[in-house]
């Protein structure tokens, strides 16, 4: 068994997965998820989304590609990332992380604020 399912198996035995739809014309969406710190969390992405029209990019976005102004400016432009309260952090395709704060998840695409109208597709979360 890889090691990513036994990690899956092992964080996701106590809670059932939750899916949260992230459309990538909604800055910051609240996946009614409370986290409390030190717990075990898994979130996985797929679909396909784009900070500019065509939905044509994964949850990892441009890559490697850093851009001016963007919500999260260490994470790579159009990418899944998280914030709880004020802290974000990169998401992408999967995230295997012992929670550092306790509060409400939300999810966004990494675009710049102002810029989210031309935004197409969404991304399908699985947080567990
Ligand atoms: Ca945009």
């Amino acid at each position: 068994m890889p090691l990513v399912e036994i990690a899956v198996t092992v964080a996701g035995a106590f809670r059932s997965p939750k899916r949260i739809a992230v459309p990538a014309n909604s800055l910051w969406v609240d996946t009614g998820t409370d986290l409390v710190r030190g717990d075990p969390w898994i979130l996985s992405a797929s679909g396909a989304w784009s900070n500019a029209e065509v939905p044509n990019l994964g949850p990892d976005g441009f890559s490697g590609y850093l851009y001016p102004n963007i919500l999260l400016g260490t994470a790579a432009l159009a990418s899944l990332i998280g914030r709880i309260g004020n802290m974000m952090f990169p998401v992408g395709t999967l995230l295997q992380v012992t929670v550092p704060y306790t509060g409400r998840l939300f999810l966004s695409i990494n675009d710049i604020p102002e810029s989210f109208g031309d935004n197409q597709g969404l991304l399908a979360v699985v947080v567990r």
